[in-house]
C-alpha cells in the first residue's frame, strides 16, 4: 500500500517542478526571517532571486552543526515563538543541545511523512502500533506516534525500557507493528526467546527501526527473532525527526520524501557533488518547513543515492542504508574504521557470537589500542578454554582481513554487556579524554 500516491509516485518532472517552487519559497523565507542565513548568503553574494533551477542550490552556503551551536538556542528559527507549537532537541557535539521548533504545519508534515513510512511497512487503520522509541525531547517516540495517529492506527506509547512490560503489551494488546531502535528490537527479541515465546505466538507483522546504523545481518536476526519484516527508517532531529526516508518491501534503500526534502551527496573533503551510487555525505534542504528550515544541511551521514525505478511503484529517489557518520569514523593507528565493519564480521560468526558488542579504543606507549568485547552465543561456555581460544583467533583473523589492522578480541559470557534500550553505545574511546 502507498499512503500518498500523488507524491510518492509522481513523475520526475512534476516532482522537480514542485521542489523548485518550494526551494525558492524556502530560500526567501530564511533570507527574510533568519539573520544568520541572510548574513551568510550576503557574504557569498547570493540572493533569493538567484535560485532559478534546482542546480542553483549549489550557489547557497552549507549549514552545519556548528551553525546550530553558534545560534543556540533558537537563532535559526524562522517563525516567532507564538507560532512554534513544539520543541525537540538532540545532543550536540559541543555540549549544547540542538533545539528544533515546529509550527502546526510542520507537525502535520511530519505526521504525513511518518504515515507514508508506516504504510510502507504495511500499517493501516487496523494496525496496533507499539512505539518503543523514547518519548520526550528525542524525536523517535513522538515522531512514530504522530505518524500512527495520522493513519488512524491504534498507538501504544510505550517509550523505551522495561523489556518485560514491553513483551507483555506486545502479547496482550496483539501489537502488529513495532517501532524502536534496531538494537532495542534485538533486546526485545532476546527477551521474547528467553520467555519461551515463539515468534508466531505474537501478532507482530512488521517493524520500523532506525535512529542508529544497522546491518543486513542485524536485520536478519530481528526478522527471525520476532517473525516480522523489518523496515529501515531514517531521520534526524534538526531536519524533522524520523520519516525523512524509509525502506519499502523491496528492501533496497530508503525512499526519500522528496516533496519535503531536497537531497545532495557531497564529497566531505572537497564539498563537490559525487555521482549517484557513490558514497558521500548526505546534505538535506528542507523545502516545506516553516519553524526551522535548513538549507544545505550537512548531516555527516554517509550513504549513496539510487535513482533507478523501484519495483514497489514509488518514483522517489532512494538513499542506501547509512554506513556511518563522518564523525563516527575511528582513526586507529592511521586506519579508518567504522563500527559497522566490525558488526559485519561479528555477524559472520552468528552460531558462536551474539550481536552485543563494544569497542574499546585507548592509547598505550603512544600507540592506539583497539579491543572488541563480544558475547558468546547462548549455551556456549566461556570455560571451554580450547574452544574460546580457537574462536578468538578466528575472529581476530577476520577482523584483520576486514579492517586492515589488528583488533584484540575479548569473549564474554552471554548476558554480560548492558542491553540497549535506545541508541546503542558501541564505542568507548578514551584517547579523547
Ligand atoms: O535519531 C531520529 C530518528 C528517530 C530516526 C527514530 C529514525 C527513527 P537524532 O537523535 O537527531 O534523530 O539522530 C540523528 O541518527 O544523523 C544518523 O546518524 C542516525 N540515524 C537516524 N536514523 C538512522 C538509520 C533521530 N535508519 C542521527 N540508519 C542521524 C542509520 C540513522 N543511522
Amino acid at each position: 500500500m502507498i499512503w500518498n500516491k500523488e507524491m510518492e509516485c509522481a513523475d520526475r518532472d512534476t516532482m522537480r517542478a514542485l521542489q523548485l517552487k518550494r526551494l525558492k519559497k524556502t530560500v526567501k523565507h530564511v533570507y527574510d526571517n533568519v539573520s544568520p542565513y541572510r548574513k551568510k548568503m550576503d557574504e557569498s553574494g547570493v540572493r533569493p532571486e538567484d535560485i532559478n533551477t534546482l542546480d542553483d542550490i549549489r550557489k547557497l552556503p552549507f549549514t552545519t552543526k556548528e551553525d546550530l551551536a553558534e545560534n543556540y538556542p533558537t537563532g535559526l528559527f524562522a517563525m516567532p515563538m507564538h507560532d512554534i507549537v513544539r520543541i525537540h532537541a538532540s545532543s550536540g557535539t559541543t555540549g549544547k543541545p540542538k533545539i528544533v521548533g515546529y509550527t502546526q504545519n510542520d507537525l502535520a508534515m511530519w505526521g504525513e511523512c511518518v504515515a507514508r513510512s508506516l504504510t510502507m511497512a504495511g500499517a493501516d487503520k487496523d494496525s496496533v502500533v507499539h512505539v518503543s522509541y523514547g518519548y520526550g525531547l528525542f524525536t523517535g517516540g513522538l515522531g512514530a506516534h504522530i505518524g500512527a495517529e495520522t493513519i488512524g492506527a491504534t498507538v501504544i506509547p510505550m517509550s523505551s525500557g522495561n523489556t518485560q512490560k514491553q513483551i507483555t503489551f506486545l502479547q496482550d494488546m496483539k501489537s502488529t507493528v513495532l517501532c524502536c531502535t534496531p538494537s532495542y528490537a534485538l533486546t526485545i527479541a532476546e527477551g521474547v526467546a528467553k520467555a519461551g515465546i515463539r515468534p508466531e505466538d505474537l501478532a507482530l507483522k512488521a517493524g520500523v527501526f532506525g535512529a542508529e546504523p544497522w546491518t543486513q545481518a542485524m536485520r536478519d536476526k530481528i526478522e527471525t527473532g520476532l517473525g516480522i519484516k523489518a523496515h529501515d527508517i531514517y531521520g534526524l532531529s534538526e531536519v524533522m525527526g524520523p520519516g525523512v526516508s524509509t525502506s519499502c518491501d523491496e528492501n533496497n534503500g530508503m525512499h526519500i520524501q522528496e516533496d519535503y526534502f531536497y537531497v545532495e551527496i557531497i564529497n566531505p573533503d572537497t564539498l563537490e557533488p559525487v555521482a549517484d551510487g557513490e558514497k558521500g555525505e548526505l546534505v538535506i534542504t528542507t523545502i516545506a518547513k516553516e519553524g526551522m528550515p535548513l538549507v544545505r544541511y550537512r548531516t555527516r551521514d554517509i550513504c549513496y543515492l539510487m535513482r533507478e525505478k523501484c519495483a514497489c511503484g514509488r518514483t522517489t529517489v532512494r538513499m542506501s542504508r547509512v554506513f556511518g557518520r563522518t564523525d563516527d569514523m575511528l582513526i586507529i593507528r592511521g586506519v579508518n574504521v567504522f563500527p559497522s565493519q566490525v558488526e559485519t564480521v561479528i555477524a559472520k560468526f552468528d552460531k558462536e557470537l551474539t550481536m552485543n558488542y563494544k569497542l574499546y579504543v585507548g592509547r598505550e606507549h603512544n600507540t592506539d589500542t583497539f579491543e572488541l568485547a563480544v558475547e558468546l552465543a547462548e549455551g556456549l561456555a566461556i570455560d571451554d578454554i580450547r574452544f574460546v581460544e580457537a574462536l578468538k583467533g578466528k575472529v581476530e583473523h577476520a577482523l584483520r582481513d576486514m579492517l586492515g589492522i589488528g583488533c584484540k578480541v575479548r569473549l564474554l559470557n552471554e548476558g554480560t554487556l548492558p542491553r540497549s534500550e535506545g541508541k546503542a553505545v558501541r564505542v568507548e574511546d578514551t584517547r579523547k579524554l
